[in-house]
């Protein structure tokens, strides 16, 4: 087989990056190695800034976006008792989030590419790349028992932390940088209305807490658990008590408790890899950086690496200049840099670490009376929030 860009992963950025190569005539394969259905399991984002709903736009799949995505102007930080609003639209000059599950977003893309009749293979094994530091990049893979080939113009993975691509970089020719941190989210999706209109993040001794949602009548909530917690120690009436003690007390009241229909543990890590290109091979969102969801950036610096490296297929395509493709790895790291800042930073003000001690507990505190009180402090987390520019 040959295509002109394959593909490696088809979550939220291989399938954005598909379409929109679609939408200029440039041929893809995908290669996922899980299953469709488990592809469309994972319940991970939930908020979108402009800029990836533009995105989606132009790769034609926000029509249901547009039609059920929740425009957000504010959100809520919940400390000593109390709410304070930011309202990021006053403070942007009119600019919102959208909330909008990325399980809807990867459905989205994933009916769009199969409405087109373009490929995807599922549940693959053994992909390997090759040659991609070379004249004639191919990718080769395992499916029912036989080995495939698929010849390229280039590689792009979007596989994930986890995933193949970076792990094939040249030895030597990737610099890492990570934190780990010494807490998880213990998330649950649950089919009642949420607490408030708006997402609430608590800073509270007990732990950090989060109420965001899907729908006006589905919840998403989260609380910090230990990096070492098991979901199974956790029941629905545990959690809806301890979600109610790190919250003030109206916003505990509001609170409406109801089975949970997912439960899940994700753990807290900032990563980043550098280069995220090799010759004609581009990490691109998970595969290159990891950031803790806080700042609610995962998602959105995935749709911003594919919008810097579609354009620079494109004038590769359309104009035969690489000039994009080799600015792709500086432009794409200049913005996740500052992502990473922006979800550590809100880590490090609303989590809850012991080994801070009490200075750290005064200095977060410091941090969040100031924030709320300051226009510039305010304003400074809302323009990270809603998105910088591109
Ligand atoms: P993904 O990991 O989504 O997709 C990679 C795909 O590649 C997967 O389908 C995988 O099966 C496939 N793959 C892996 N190895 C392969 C191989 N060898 N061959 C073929 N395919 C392979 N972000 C937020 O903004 N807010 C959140 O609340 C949030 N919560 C999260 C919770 C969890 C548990 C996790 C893991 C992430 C969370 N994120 C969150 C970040 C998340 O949304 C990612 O940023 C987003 O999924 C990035 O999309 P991709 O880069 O496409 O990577
Ligand atoms: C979510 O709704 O899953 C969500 C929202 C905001 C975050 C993280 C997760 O910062």
């Amino acid at each position: 087989m040959r295509t002109q860009v394959a593909i490696i992963g088809s979550g939220p950025s291989g399938l954005l990056l598909g379409q929109l190569l679609a939408t200029i005539g440039v041929e893809t394969i995908i290669l996922e190695r899980s299953s469709r259905e488990h592809v469309l399991g994972r319940v991970r984002a939930g908020v979108l800034e402009q800029g990836t709903v533009d995105l989606l736009g132009e790769a034609g799949a926000a029509d249901r976006l547009h039609a059920q995505g929740l425009l957000h102007a504010g959100i809520s930080l919940a400390f000593d008792g109390r709410l304070h609003r930011i309202d990021m639209t006053a403070l942007t000059g009119g600019k919102h989030v959208t909330v909008y599950g990325q399980t809807e977003v990867t459905l989205d893309l994933m009916q769009k590419r199969e409405a087109a009749g373009l490929t995807t293979v599922f549940e693959t094994s053994n992909v390997a790349l090759h040659d991609f530091d070379g004249a004639a990049p191919f990718v080769t893979y395992a499916k029912d028992g036989a080995t495939h080939r698929i010849d390229c113009d280039f590689i792009a993975g979007c596989d994930g932390y986890h995933g193949v691509s970076r792990r094939s970089a040249p030895e030597g020719a990737l610099k890492t940088f990570e934190r780990q941190y010494p807490f998880g989210w213990l998330g649950v999706l649950a089919e009642v209305p949420p607490a408030d209109h708006e997402l609430v993040y608590a800073n509270h001794q007990r732990g950090f807490a989060l109420c965001s949602m899907r729908s006006p009548q589905r919840s998403r909530y989260y609380v910090q658990v230990p990096a070492d917690e098991r979901v199974e120690a956790w029941s629905d009436e545990r959690f809806w008590d301890e979600l109610r003690r790190r919250l003030p007390p109206q916003t505990a009241a509001a609170v409406t408790t109801g089975p949970s229909f997912e439960k899940s543990i994700a753990p807290l890590r900032s990563f980043v890899a550098e280069p995220m290109r090799f010759g004609w091979l581009f990490l691109v969102g998970d595969a290159a950086h990891i950031v803790p969801p806080t700042g609610a950036k995962g998602l959105n610096l995935a749709a911003s690496d594919v919008r810097y490296l579609f354009a620079g297929l494109r004038e590769f395509y359309r104009d035969k200049s690489e000039a994009g493709l080799d600015a792709y790895s500086a432009k794409a790291l200049a913005r996740v840099w500052k992502a990473v800042r922006f979800s550590w930073w809100m880590t490090s003000m609303l989590h809850y670490f012991p080994e801070a001690g009490e200075f750290g507990q005064r200095i977060q505190e410091a941090e969040l009376d100031y924030l709320v009180h300051s226009k510039a402090a305010s304003t400074a987390l809302a323009e990270n929030y809603v998105g910088l520019p591109y």
